[in-house]
């Protein structure tokens, strides 16, 4: 079935409420913290509290003593026990030499590489006693300097090494383009514009903290890890083959309802592999739930760039070649990602929108004393829109063009288009989007609305953003040629039900984007039975054939392919029984809205009549048909889905206080056929306040010396709040994807990638007049205040003089 058929179909582009939302709204949800089992102790983590140093010894002897513990580990315990946790994509240097891969230990050995590093785990009867008696724990530390920014690292000052596989604390380099090319464009344009640019370093903090249960049983030597995570058959797999050394077929893992995640559980992390280890050592199901403060100092970290970028033009603004050099902070160890995000998934997206015909990116990676950096929603996406599209902003000031202007004269027309950066868009109609934009934003009343805001006092401006997001992640070959340690595909299980109900088996794993109900929806549009008829199960690997999992908005697209497949194949099996029921030939058979016709006849029989003759073949042809009507697919994809759009913000200005107010957004974004609008709508929403947090409040701050975290909290830590957005406008152009059966492209990180240069346009424009020409985020009113008695942006994003208490907001 093709994507146009397929849009047509009932329930494709139905505005459903959620199925999943009355447990969810009513308190029936079951998360990993909701589970409790028989013999259950609990976990505490002792944390460093050092960014760097060396132990010395760890003495437990007193802790041991405490009430209700049942046993401690530290590294010595487990070290030669087990592998370290591995990274998931390898990168080489220019040279072909692989990026160094430092051992990343599941409790410190020998020496700690950030404030909240493992040192060891405590477990005990009950969460109060494992507190009291982690505190108990003496650990005898040698304090070393420590390495915080990138900008540090990149110079190489000091004499600071993190790992000794890495003297320099270099990473890798990466380099995409060419160079030679590049630069002889660069000396014969007629305009060049410049920006160095910081992306600011982001913590993910979904509601629904990090919790895991280990357990074991010792009657079948299997365990079971309950686990809040986005991708259970990636966690068993990472945590089986390169961590335990157990096979696959004795690990069970659960990740029940989950409460967001945003990118920050996708990885496998030390904690997941201690407990399912520690519940054969103790005997025990432990739990651990992380408090918030760990989640700041101890889940993977977002963005962290620092960034040259330049365009060169002709004569009439038109792109001709564009240079970058990115420094990207990986933090102290690699997280599972970590590596493809400065680079597969940064550097790919940097043509945009736009025809620029040379592009040469360098990336140097570096290790610092930080908490790891890896995919945080967008995931190098994010950072290369920001990139760009404040480059292009920048080059319709100098040029003298205006925003729309200047996209417009280089927008990609025609497709499928062959970007210089490896990636082949399939469709998109980017003019499209930028005149529904221009007319939903009223930027015929821009001026208007700019001078009733200087008659109150206060400064207007207006920004634009023009991304393009590359999601699905696929496929496997490609991504297995640029370093993948994984296969990109997806599964999918049709299980129909002798009564004609649906349970769909995905790979993928929903915790908050709305599977249960899309999905549903996709497999009764196609079986023409009601939604209510469908179920969806994902999540548990004793269920679900595999999976890899929800992330880089591929869900639908990816693992709806792959339930697509399914019924293509349910479709086939189904049609053959109804022949033989209808007495007709297979190649008679036709299927639509829930019945089987024979051609030419006004023979039919339902769905219902099909599914029960399959589960009892009283009248089948068993010569030729197995009963039963169940069927999976594995869906690879050959090639991403390209999401894009136009975002304009307008911004106004309190000259007091530097305060920025988000006045106006307008969103236009191409997901292809869209399956629920609602969901969409939902997801743009969530989207687009992660990515105006980020310009405007969030801001990860490490003190430089010594390496403390200075936003541990939602003291220091800014997180937006409903009151800081006005009604976003929306609206969808729609360029099916043309590989897909569903046509669909993703939706659930666009508005994170493409609203932060527009926020930040905005400001740079409405702050034009004082003579402020370069701004990073976050446009919190501290920094934009004293950007304005500058006229310039202040210098260092990390600067202590800048940290916790000028951007948190005052308690509640
Ligand atoms: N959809 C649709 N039509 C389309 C595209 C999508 O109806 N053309 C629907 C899908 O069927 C699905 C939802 O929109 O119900 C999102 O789909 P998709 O874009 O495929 O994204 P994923 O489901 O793969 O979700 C991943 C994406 C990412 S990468 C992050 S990060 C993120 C996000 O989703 N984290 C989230 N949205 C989140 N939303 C919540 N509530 N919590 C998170 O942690």
């Amino acid at each position: 079935m093709g994507a146009s058929d397929f849009s047509n179909l009932p329930h494709i582009g139905e505005a459903l409420r959620r199925k999943e939302d009355y447990r969810f709204l009513t308190g029936a949800g079951n998360y990993t913290d909701d589970i409790t089992l028989a013999n259950q102790s609990h976990a505490v983590f002792v944390r460093s509290p050092h960014a760097h140093a060396v132990i010395k010894s760890i003495d437990i002897a007193e802790a041991s003593k405490m009430p209700g513990v049942v046993g401690i580990f530290s590294g010595k315990d487990i070290e030669g026990k087990m592998g370290g946790l591995p990274c998931g994509w390898l990168i080489n240097n220019p040279d072909g030499t692989p990026m160094k891969e430092p051992m990343h230990p599941i409790l410190a050995i020998k020496k700690v590489r950030y404030v909240g590093d493992h040192v060891a785990m405590v477990v005990a009867e009950t969460v109060e006693q494992a507190k009291n008696a982690a505190e108990a724990v003496m650990v005898d530390y040698e304090v070393l300097p420590a390495l915080v920014s990138v900008a540090d690292a990149a110079k190489k000052t000091g004499s600071t090494t993190l790992h000794d596989e890495a003297p320099d604390n270099q990473c890798y380099r990466w380099v995409l383009g060419d160079k030679a090319a590049v630069d002889n464009v660069f000396t014969t344009a007629a305009h060049i514009t410049k920006l160095d640019l910081v992306n600011n370093r982001l913590i993910p903090n979904p509601i629904e903290p990090r919790v895991a249960i280990g357990s074991y049983s010792r009657g079948t030597d299997d365990y079971t890890l309950y686990v809040s995570n986005q991708n259970p058959h990636v966690e068993r797999l990472l945590m089986t083959a390169f961590v335990l050394g157990l096979p696959e077929h004795k690990v069970r893992v659960i990740a029940p309802d989950v409460g967001g995640g945003f990118g920050s559980k996708i990885f496998l992390y030390a904690e997941d592999v201690c407990l399912t280890w520690a519940a054969k050592q103790l005997n025990r199901n432990i739990k651990w739930t992380a408090e918030r403060s760990e989640c700041f100092l101890s889940d993977a970290h977002g963005r962290d760039h620092v960034s040259h970028a330049e365009m060169a033009m002709d004569k009439d603004g038109k792109f001709l070649a564009m240079r970058v050099h990115t420094d990207a902070n990986l933090g102290a160890y690699l997280s599972t990602f970590s590596t493809a995000v400065p680079t597969i998934l940064y550097a790919t997206l940097l043509a945009g929108q736009y025809t620029t015909p040379q592009i040469y990116v360098e990336v140097d990676a570096w290790f610092t004393n930080t908490a790891p950096v890896d995919a945080y929603r967008g995931a190098g996406r994010p950072e290369a829109t920001y990139l760009l599209e404040r480059l292009v902003s920048r080059c319709a000031w100098e040029m003298n063009l205006g925003q729309d202007e200047i996209r417009k004269r280089n927008f990609i027309t025609t497709f499928p288009y062959q970007t210089p950066v490896a990636l082949q868009y399939d469709t998109g109609d980017f003019h499209a989007c930028m005149d529904k934009a221009r007319v939903l934003a009223d930027v015929e009343g821009y001026a208007q609305r700019k001078s009733a805001t200087e008659a109150k006092g206060k400064l207007r401006g207006i920004g634009y953003s023009s991304y393009i997001e590359a999601c699905g992640i696929a496929p496997s070959n490609i991504a297995g040629a640029l370093g993948a340690r994984a296969g990109l595909f997806e599964c999918g299980e049709i299980r129909v039900h002798p009564t004609g109900s649906v349970t769909v088996f995905t790979g993928s794993h929903s915790h908050g984007q709305g599977h249960e109900t899309t999905f549903a929806q996709v497999v009764a549009a196609r079986l023409g039975i009601p939604v209510d008829n469908v179920d969806v199960v994902h999540g548990d690997t004793g269920r679900v054939p595999f999976g890899m999992g929800t992330y880089g908005s591929r869900s639908i697209s990816v693992g709806g392919a792959a339930i697509m497949k399914a019924l293509d194949k349910i479709e086939t099996k189904a049609k053959k029984i109804a022949a033989h029921l209808m007495e007709a030939s297979d190649a008679d058979i036709e299927f639509a809205n829930g019945e089987f016709t024979v051609k030419g006849t006004d023979k039919k029989i339902p769905f219902g009549q099909v599914a029960l003759t399959a589960y009892v073949p009283h009248n089948y042809p068993l010569d030729k048909l197995e009963p039963g009507l169940n069927e999976t697919a594995f869906y690879d994809p050959t090639n991403f889905t390209f999401p894009g759009g136009t975002y304009i913000c307008e911004v106004e200005i309190d000259k007091q206080t530097g305060e920025v107010k988000v006045d106006r957004f307008t969103a236009v974004d191409d997901f292809g056929t869209i399956i629920n609008p609602m969901i969409v709508e939902g997801q743009v929403h969530g989207g687009l306040v992660q990515g105006i947090g980020q310009a405007l409040l969030e801001n990860c701050v490490y003190d430089n010396e010594t390496g403390q975290l200075l936003t541990g909290s939602f003291m220091d830590y800014a997180m937006p709040r409903a009151g800081d957005f006005p009604q976003f406008k929306l609206d969808t152009v729609c360029t099916p994807c043309t590989h897909n059966p569903l046509g669909t492209k993703g939706c659930g990180e666009a508005g994170a990638i493409g609203s932060p240069p527009a926020v930040i346009n905005a400001v740079l424009d409405a702050l034009a007049p004082l003579g402020v020409k370069d701004f990073d985020m976050p446009a919190s009113s501290s920094r934009v205040w004293e950007a304005m008695q500058k006229g310039s942006a202040p210098q260092d994003v990390q600067a202590p003089s800048l940290a916790a208490s000028t951007q948190g907001r005052p308690a509640p």
